[in-house]
């Protein structure tokens, strides 16, 4: 199934005079205050962020999984998937594929169908967590980390034909995350686990090409409980800069313990320049890859008043490789996935309305309560008649969701592909 322009605009045209009362309002006030409205709508218009392919389907927990009609259930549909909520959030024009779940055997026909939909490969991602079908080596006690040699060549070998494939389908980035670590005391040697993690990094860095980037993901603890040979960001920076200027952490909002100042994080990595990539989803008590926005909301907007910040005043820290990291238990995964992009493109929107002058001014006069007033006057504004505005002159829809059910997408899917799909993955 293809969403054509025509069918959006047919949806839109009761909703437009209601947007542009409400657009007209919004830009007028903002104007006024001497925000540059144009700007905003476009920075908003290029902020594209990746879709993982594993998460087209439905996901589920240890204790069971609920499969939704008409899943894609092969690499082709998860593309199509993807070119569904491009055309109408106009914010997802990328997919990041996961190997070995989804490798391409058409090269051509997947470039090509790619483009048709105005998609483009973002990070290849190298999964070491589970072992793969036929695999000599096991990955039950680790793979980068692994005490084994043999192991450790088989985890290295892989990550170097991940960017491979990456290399033919345009990708730029290579992302690691580890499962390596232990889940007992005294099951693992920490120091020979991060010195192996790092001479195998080092090996596959030296296959990165010079255009892209390797990024290197943490994570507290799951699926090991004890320990995690990359546990923070703190041993994932010290990696990066042990492979050399091609390599960057890679923040995931789900891998952190209670409380963590993950504003603080994102801060620091852009000062240093090595941010390279985030995983948006949202969390209540752990890794829970919830709706982004679902839970947090205030949260993510000050995450991103650091990314607003760092994108502005750190030209040493390189562009980001943006991706949705969550898991659709019980809803619809494409309906899910367009309440994420929603709620990063707002929490976007609201950061880039903090007054920084104003700011600055305010935290050098300890003024408090005024730099409380600065970040919150920007939280509370109502912002998605702007993000209503960036996707219309796209083509957009003006209410993804709406649309979605208006044009009855998941009822054509399962007609197409029936009842009994599953997609691959977690
Ligand atoms: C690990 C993780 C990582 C994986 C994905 C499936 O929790 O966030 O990014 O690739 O989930
Ligand atoms: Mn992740
Ligand atoms: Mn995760």
């Amino acid at each position: 199934m293809k969403i054509t322009e025509n069918q959006i605009a047919h949806v839109n045209k009761t909703s437009l005079p209601f947007h542009k009362t409400s657009y007209d309002y919004i830009s007028n006030t903002l104007s006024e205050k001497g925000h540059d409205i144009k700007g905003i709508i476009d920075k908003l218009a290029n902020f594209q962020v990746a879709i993982p392919s594993w998460a087209l389907g439905a996901g589920g927990t240890r204790f069971g999984r609920f499969s939704f009609y008409g899943e894609p259930s092969n690499l082709e549909q998860k593309l199509e998937d993807v070119g569904l909520l491009h055309a109408l959030t106009q914010t997802a024009g990328a997919v990041s594929l996961h190997i070995p779940w989804d490798v391409p055997e058409d090269y051509n026909a997947i470039k090509e169908l790619a483009s048709s939909l105005d998609l483009k490969f973002d990070a290849v991602n190298s999964n070491t967590f589970q072992d793969q079908k036929n695999a000599k080596e096991s990955y039950k006690y680790g793979s980068l980390s692994n005490s084994s040699e043999a192991v450790r060549e088989q985890a290295i070998a892989h990550n170097i034909n991940v960017i491979k494939i990456g290399k033919k389908l345009g990708s730029k980035a290579l992302t690691v995350w580890l499962a390596d670590g232990s889940t007992f005391p005294g099951q693992s040697n920490f120091q020979s686990a991060l010195s192996n993690t790092e001479n195998s990094l080092k090996e596959i860095y030296k296959n990165i090409p010079d255009d892209w980037k390797l990024l290197i993901e943490y994570k507290p603890y799951e699926p090991n409980f004890y320990s995690t040979v990359i546990q923070d960001w703190g041993t994932s920076f010290m990696l990066a800069n042990a492979c050399g200027e091609k390599a960057f952490t890679l923040v995931d909002l789900g891998h952190h313990l209670p409380n963590t100042n993950i504003e603080q994080i994102v801060s620091t990595l852009m000062l240093k320049g090595k941010l390279g990539g985030f995983h948006f989803n949202d969390s209540k008590y752990g890794d829970d890859d919830l709706t982004v926005g679902s839970i947090k909301p205030y949260a993510l907007f000050l995450i991103f008043n650091e990314l607003v910040y760092g994108m502005e005043h750190n030209p040493q820290n390189p562009d980001l490789a943006w991706m949705i990291d969550a898991s659709h238990n019980i809803k619809d995964p494409l309906e899910d996935l367009i309440q994420s992009l929603e709620a990063i493109q707002e929490a976007y929107a609201k950061a880039l309305l903090v007054d920084q002058n104003s700011l600055r001014t305010a935290q050098e006069e300890h003024d408090v309560v005024r730099c409380q007033e600065i970040i919150q006057e920007a939280y509370r504004t109502d912002v998605r008649p702007l993000l209503e505005k960036a996707r219309l002159e796209k083509g957009g829809a003006l209410h993804p969701i709406a649309a979605y059910r208006a044009l009855k997408v998941r009822d054509e899917l399962l007609k197409e592909r029936g009842k009994h799909t599953q997609a691959t993955g977690l």
